[in-house]
Protein backbone atom coordinates (compact mmCIF):
# COMPACT_ATOMS: atom_id res chain seq x y z
CA UNK A 1 0.00 0.00 0.00
CA UNK A 2 1.49 3.30 -0.82
CA UNK A 3 -0.83 5.84 0.27
CA UNK A 4 -3.99 5.48 2.03
CA UNK A 5 -6.93 7.76 1.61
CA UNK A 6 -10.12 5.60 0.65
CA UNK A 7 -10.95 1.92 0.46
CA UNK A 8 -10.07 1.58 -3.75
CA UNK A 9 -5.74 1.85 -1.91
CA UNK A 10 -7.06 -1.99 0.07
CA UNK A 11 -6.36 -4.73 -2.84
CA UNK A 12 -7.43 -6.91 -0.37
CA UNK A 13 -10.11 -6.48 2.45
CA UNK A 14 -10.32 -9.80 3.48
CA UNK A 15 -6.28 -10.01 3.83
CA UNK A 16 -6.49 -6.71 5.93
CA UNK A 17 -9.25 -7.92 8.40
CA UNK A 18 -7.50 -11.11 8.80
CA UNK A 19 -4.13 -9.29 9.73
CA UNK A 20 -6.23 -6.10 11.51
CA UNK A 21 -7.75 -9.47 13.85
CA UNK A 22 -4.26 -10.68 14.69
CA UNK A 23 -2.82 -7.21 15.21
CA UNK A 24 -5.54 -6.99 17.82
CA UNK A 25 -5.06 -10.28 19.57
CA UNK A 26 -1.24 -9.12 19.52
CA UNK A 27 -0.46 -5.43 19.38
CA UNK A 28 3.02 -5.51 19.91
CA UNK A 29 3.93 -8.05 17.24
CA UNK A 30 5.84 -6.00 15.10
CA UNK A 31 7.11 -3.53 17.67
CA UNK A 32 10.45 -2.89 15.69
CA UNK A 33 8.49 -2.47 12.49
CA UNK A 34 8.55 0.89 12.27
CA UNK A 35 12.00 1.54 13.40
CA UNK A 36 13.62 4.96 12.88
CA UNK A 37 10.45 5.72 10.92
CA UNK A 38 8.68 9.04 11.39
CA UNK A 39 5.20 9.55 11.62
CA UNK A 40 3.82 13.27 11.23
CA UNK A 41 0.14 14.16 11.78
CA UNK A 42 -1.01 17.10 10.34
CA UNK A 43 -4.27 18.69 11.97
CA UNK A 44 -6.14 21.48 10.06
CA UNK A 45 -9.35 20.62 12.21
CA UNK A 46 -9.90 19.43 15.41
CA UNK A 47 -9.73 15.84 16.34
CA UNK A 48 -9.66 13.39 19.75
CA UNK A 49 -9.22 9.62 18.51
CA UNK A 50 -8.03 10.17 15.38
CA UNK A 51 -5.09 11.74 16.83
CA UNK A 52 -4.68 9.71 19.78
CA UNK A 53 -5.29 6.54 18.18
CA UNK A 54 -3.14 6.82 15.27
CA UNK A 55 0.18 8.16 17.41
CA UNK A 56 -0.53 5.22 19.63
CA UNK A 57 -0.77 2.85 16.20
CA UNK A 58 2.24 4.38 15.15
CA UNK A 59 3.89 4.20 18.52
CA UNK A 60 3.45 0.22 18.60
CA UNK A 61 5.15 -0.24 15.45
CA UNK A 62 8.20 1.73 17.30
CA UNK A 63 7.86 4.40 14.92
CA UNK A 64 8.38 8.12 16.43
CA UNK A 65 5.27 10.98 15.83
CA UNK A 66 5.63 14.31 15.37
CA UNK A 67 1.89 16.38 15.75
CA UNK A 68 1.10 19.48 13.89
CA UNK A 69 -1.70 21.57 14.29
CA UNK A 70 -2.18 23.37 11.02
CA UNK A 71 -2.96 27.07 10.92
CA UNK A 72 -2.60 26.89 14.65
CA UNK A 73 0.54 26.15 15.63
CA UNK A 74 2.54 26.84 12.57
CA UNK A 75 2.27 29.60 10.02
CA UNK A 76 -1.40 29.19 8.37
CA UNK A 77 -0.93 27.24 4.83
CA UNK A 78 -2.03 28.49 1.78
CA UNK A 79 -3.70 25.60 -0.29
CA UNK A 80 -4.41 27.73 -3.47
CA UNK A 81 -2.45 28.16 -6.51
CA UNK A 82 -1.49 31.20 -8.29
CA UNK A 83 -2.71 34.03 -5.24
CA UNK A 84 -0.98 36.58 -3.87
CA UNK A 85 -0.06 35.88 -0.41
CA UNK A 86 -0.45 39.29 1.34
CA UNK A 87 -2.76 38.11 3.61
CA UNK A 88 -2.68 36.30 6.33
CA UNK A 89 -1.15 33.11 5.29
CA UNK A 90 2.50 33.27 5.17
CA UNK A 91 3.52 29.11 3.94
CA UNK A 92 2.47 27.84 0.68
CA UNK A 93 1.13 24.15 0.59
CA UNK A 94 4.43 23.15 -2.07
CA UNK A 95 6.65 24.23 0.23
CA UNK A 96 5.29 23.08 3.72
CA UNK A 97 4.22 19.53 1.89
CA UNK A 98 7.72 19.19 0.67
CA UNK A 99 9.45 20.16 4.17
CA UNK A 100 7.29 17.81 6.12
CA UNK A 101 8.16 15.06 3.55
CA UNK A 102 11.77 16.07 4.43
CA UNK A 103 11.32 15.00 8.26
CA UNK A 104 8.41 12.20 7.74
CA UNK A 105 8.02 9.01 6.58
CA UNK A 106 4.84 9.06 6.32
CA UNK A 107 2.10 11.90 6.82
CA UNK A 108 -1.53 11.94 8.18
CA UNK A 109 -3.57 14.44 7.18
CA UNK A 110 -6.89 15.51 8.86
CA UNK A 111 -8.49 18.33 5.96
CA UNK A 112 -12.61 18.43 6.60
CA UNK A 113 -14.91 20.09 3.70
CA UNK A 114 -15.60 23.86 3.47
CA UNK A 115 -19.29 22.87 3.14
CA UNK A 116 -19.15 25.93 0.84
CA UNK A 117 -17.72 24.78 -2.62
CA UNK A 118 -19.27 21.18 -3.31
CA UNK A 119 -16.87 21.26 -6.37
CA UNK A 120 -13.81 22.17 -4.35
CA UNK A 121 -13.84 19.89 -1.42
CA UNK A 122 -14.79 16.85 -4.09
CA UNK A 123 -11.53 17.26 -5.87
CA UNK A 124 -9.66 16.89 -2.66
CA UNK A 125 -7.24 19.31 -3.36
CA UNK A 126 -5.75 19.79 0.13
CA UNK A 127 -4.84 15.89 0.28
CA UNK A 128 -3.88 15.75 -3.12
CA UNK A 129 -1.54 18.27 -2.92
CA UNK A 130 0.56 16.45 0.08
CA UNK A 131 0.48 13.23 -1.77
CA UNK A 132 2.08 15.00 -5.31
CA UNK A 133 4.37 17.63 -2.86
CA UNK A 134 5.25 15.37 0.08
CA UNK A 135 7.22 12.35 -1.65
CA UNK A 136 6.39 10.63 0.87
CA UNK A 137 2.98 8.34 1.56
CA UNK A 138 -0.12 10.16 3.16
CA UNK A 139 -2.52 8.60 5.49
CA UNK A 140 -6.24 10.04 4.99
CA UNK A 141 -7.05 11.19 8.62
CA UNK A 142 -10.55 12.24 7.31
CA UNK A 143 -10.31 14.53 4.78
CA UNK A 144 -13.02 16.51 2.75
CA UNK A 145 -14.64 13.38 1.45
CA UNK A 146 -13.87 10.46 3.22
CA UNK A 147 -12.67 9.30 6.84
CA UNK A 148 -11.41 5.75 5.84
CA UNK A 149 -9.45 4.43 9.38
CA UNK A 150 -12.70 5.26 10.96
CA UNK A 151 -14.32 3.08 8.03
CA UNK A 152 -11.62 0.02 8.47
CA UNK A 153 -12.31 0.51 12.17
CA UNK A 154 -16.14 0.18 11.80
CA UNK A 155 -15.82 -2.83 9.08
CA UNK A 156 -13.70 -4.36 12.11
CA UNK A 157 -15.96 -3.96 14.65
CA UNK A 158 -18.88 -5.12 12.98
CA UNK A 159 -16.64 -8.47 11.67
CA UNK A 160 -16.01 -9.26 15.85
CA UNK A 161 -19.96 -8.56 16.72
CA UNK A 162 -21.69 -10.26 13.63
CA UNK A 163 -24.21 -13.57 14.40
CA UNK A 164 -24.79 -13.87 10.74
CA UNK A 165 -22.81 -14.31 7.56
CA UNK A 166 -24.09 -11.01 5.55
CA UNK A 167 -25.78 -9.01 8.38
CA UNK A 168 -27.92 -5.92 7.69
CA UNK A 169 -26.04 -3.12 8.23
CA UNK A 170 -28.16 0.51 8.46
CA UNK A 171 -26.84 3.99 8.11
CA UNK A 172 -29.23 6.16 9.38
CA UNK A 173 -28.89 9.87 9.45
CA UNK A 174 -29.77 11.90 12.58
CA UNK A 175 -30.41 15.30 13.29
CA UNK A 176 -27.85 17.94 14.44
CA UNK A 177 -27.57 21.85 15.17
CA UNK A 178 -24.56 22.01 12.99
CA UNK A 179 -23.41 21.00 8.98
CA UNK A 180 -20.84 18.40 9.20
CA UNK A 181 -19.53 17.03 6.54
CA UNK A 182 -20.56 13.57 4.40
CA UNK A 183 -17.14 12.11 4.67
CA UNK A 184 -17.93 9.46 7.76
CA UNK A 185 -21.41 8.49 5.92
CA UNK A 186 -19.70 8.40 2.20
CA UNK A 187 -16.88 6.20 3.45
CA UNK A 188 -18.81 3.72 5.33
CA UNK A 189 -21.02 3.05 2.97
CA UNK A 190 -17.94 2.15 0.25
CA UNK A 191 -16.18 -0.15 3.16
CA UNK A 192 -20.04 -1.89 4.07
CA UNK A 193 -20.72 -2.42 0.57
CA UNK A 194 -16.85 -3.71 0.21
CA UNK A 195 -17.10 -6.11 2.96
CA UNK A 196 -20.04 -7.73 1.25
CA UNK A 197 -22.45 -6.67 4.20
CA UNK A 198 -26.53 -5.35 2.91
CA UNK A 199 -25.95 -1.78 3.13
CA UNK A 200 -29.03 0.24 3.80
CA UNK A 201 -28.86 3.92 3.89
CA UNK A 202 -32.13 6.19 5.31
CA UNK A 203 -32.83 9.54 5.59
CA UNK A 204 -34.74 12.35 4.71
CA UNK A 205 -35.01 13.90 1.07
CA UNK A 206 -32.89 16.12 0.45
CA UNK A 207 -29.96 14.56 1.97
CA UNK A 208 -29.00 11.89 -0.58
CA UNK A 209 -25.32 11.01 -0.85
CA UNK A 210 -23.33 11.73 -3.99
CA UNK A 211 -24.50 8.52 -5.60
CA UNK A 212 -20.52 7.11 -6.24
CA UNK A 213 -20.26 6.61 -2.54
CA UNK A 214 -23.41 4.56 -2.76
CA UNK A 215 -23.72 2.07 -5.60
CA UNK A 216 -24.95 -1.07 -4.05
CA UNK A 217 -26.67 -0.12 -1.31
CA UNK A 218 -30.07 0.57 -0.97
CA UNK A 219 -31.68 4.01 -0.09
CA UNK A 220 -34.77 3.55 1.84
CA UNK A 221 -36.62 7.03 2.32
CA UNK A 222 -39.22 5.32 4.99
CA UNK A 223 -37.45 5.09 7.97
CA UNK A 224 -39.51 2.46 9.94
CA UNK A 225 -38.93 -0.10 7.13
CA UNK A 226 -35.02 0.80 7.00
CA UNK A 227 -34.94 0.37 10.48
CA UNK A 228 -36.75 -2.95 10.49
CA UNK A 229 -34.81 -6.43 11.41
CA UNK A 230 -31.47 -4.36 11.24
CA UNK A 231 -28.37 -6.38 12.69
CA UNK A 232 -26.30 -2.73 13.06
CA UNK A 233 -27.62 0.97 13.14
CA UNK A 234 -24.88 3.49 12.53
CA UNK A 235 -26.43 6.96 13.33
CA UNK A 236 -25.27 9.44 11.77
CA UNK A 237 -25.30 13.13 10.97
CA UNK A 238 -24.59 14.79 7.61
CA UNK A 239 -25.17 18.06 5.34
CA UNK A 240 -27.06 18.15 2.29
CA UNK A 241 -24.79 17.21 -0.85
CA UNK A 242 -27.36 18.29 -3.04
CA UNK A 243 -28.11 21.73 -1.54
CA UNK A 244 -24.65 21.67 -0.50
CA UNK A 245 -23.64 21.99 3.49
CA UNK A 246 -27.21 22.96 4.32
CA UNK A 247 -29.24 21.92 7.41
CA UNK A 248 -33.03 20.90 6.01
CA UNK A 249 -34.32 18.64 8.20
CA UNK A 250 -34.22 19.02 12.43
CA UNK A 251 -37.11 16.48 13.15
CA UNK A 252 -36.33 14.66 16.34
CA UNK A 253 -38.20 11.55 14.89
CA UNK A 254 -34.54 10.94 13.41
CA UNK A 255 -32.95 11.02 16.80
CA UNK A 256 -31.40 7.09 17.20
CA UNK A 257 -33.58 6.40 19.90
CA UNK A 258 -35.61 2.75 21.66
CA UNK A 259 -38.89 3.79 19.53
CA UNK A 260 -36.47 3.30 16.22
CA UNK A 261 -34.14 0.31 17.48
CA UNK A 262 -37.09 -1.23 18.60
CA UNK A 263 -38.02 -2.59 15.54
CA UNK A 264 -34.25 -3.91 14.90
CA UNK A 265 -33.57 -7.39 15.32
CA UNK A 266 -31.83 -6.03 19.04
CA UNK A 267 -29.17 -4.47 16.06
CA UNK A 268 -25.91 -3.09 18.11
CA UNK A 269 -26.21 0.83 17.66
CA UNK A 270 -22.35 2.68 16.11
CA UNK A 271 -21.41 5.86 16.06
CA UNK A 272 -17.58 7.37 14.85
CA UNK A 273 -18.20 9.43 18.06
CA UNK A 274 -18.62 12.50 19.05
CA UNK A 275 -21.63 12.26 19.42
CA UNK A 276 -24.67 14.90 20.67
CA UNK A 277 -26.69 13.02 22.86
CA UNK A 278 -30.36 13.13 23.05
CA UNK A 279 -29.79 14.89 19.21
CA UNK A 280 -27.90 11.62 16.93
CA UNK A 281 -29.06 8.97 20.13
CA UNK A 282 -31.03 9.08 22.83
CA UNK A 283 -28.89 8.13 26.31
CA UNK A 284 -30.94 5.05 26.78
CA UNK A 285 -30.00 3.79 23.27
CA UNK A 286 -25.69 4.98 22.74
CA UNK A 287 -26.04 3.69 27.19
CA UNK A 288 -27.64 0.38 26.37
CA UNK A 289 -25.90 -2.81 26.45
CA UNK A 290 -26.46 -3.04 22.64
CA UNK A 291 -24.37 0.50 22.11
CA UNK A 292 -20.60 -0.82 20.88
CA UNK A 293 -19.10 2.77 20.25
CA UNK A 294 -16.43 2.59 23.08
CA UNK A 295 -15.36 -0.85 21.61
CA UNK A 296 -15.75 0.74 18.02
CA UNK A 297 -13.29 3.67 18.93
CA UNK A 298 -10.69 1.38 20.54
CA UNK A 299 -10.71 -0.58 16.90
CA UNK A 300 -9.24 2.78 15.66
CA UNK A 301 -5.65 1.75 17.36
CA UNK A 302 -6.30 -1.43 15.51
CA UNK A 303 -7.26 -0.02 12.33
CA UNK A 304 -4.59 2.31 11.77
CA UNK A 305 -1.46 -0.23 12.92
CA UNK A 306 -3.06 -2.46 10.42
CA UNK A 307 -2.54 0.50 7.59
CA UNK A 308 0.65 1.68 8.79
CA UNK A 309 2.03 -1.86 8.63
CA UNK A 310 1.34 -2.09 5.34
CA UNK A 311 2.85 0.83 4.24
CA UNK A 312 5.87 0.23 6.35
CA UNK A 313 5.83 -3.05 4.50
CA UNK A 314 5.87 -1.35 1.26
CA UNK A 315 8.73 0.99 2.06
CA UNK A 316 10.91 -1.38 4.04
CA UNK A 317 10.67 -3.91 0.95
C1 LIG B 1 -16.84 15.29 12.28
C2 LIG B 1 -17.68 14.76 11.12
O1 LIG B 1 -17.12 14.50 10.03
O2 LIG B 1 -18.88 14.59 11.28
C3 LIG B 1 -15.79 14.30 12.70
C4 LIG B 1 -16.26 12.92 13.02
C5 LIG B 1 -15.16 11.95 13.24
N1 LIG B 1 -17.70 15.58 13.39
C6 LIG B 1 -17.88 16.80 13.87
O3 LIG B 1 -17.34 17.74 13.36
C7 LIG B 1 -18.80 16.96 15.07
C8 LIG B 1 -18.77 18.36 15.60
C9 LIG B 1 -19.94 18.71 16.49
O4 LIG B 1 -20.10 19.90 16.69
O5 LIG B 1 -20.69 17.87 16.97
Amino acid sequence: MKHFTSIHDVTDLHALLTEAAEIKRDPFKYETFGRHRTMGLLFFNSSLRTRLSTQKAAQNLGMNTMVLNVNEDSWKIETEFGVVMNGDKAEHIKEAAAVIGKYCDVIGIRSFPSLKDREADYSESVINRFIRYAGVPVVSMESATRHPLQSFADVITIEQYKKTPRPKVLLAWAPHCRALPQSVPNSFVEWAVAAGYETVVTHPEGYELDPSFTTGAVIEYDREKAYKDADFVYAKNWSSYTQYGKILNNDLAWTCNAKNMALTRHAKFMHCLPVRRNLVVSDEVIDSPDSIVIEEAANRVVAAQTVLREILKEQNG
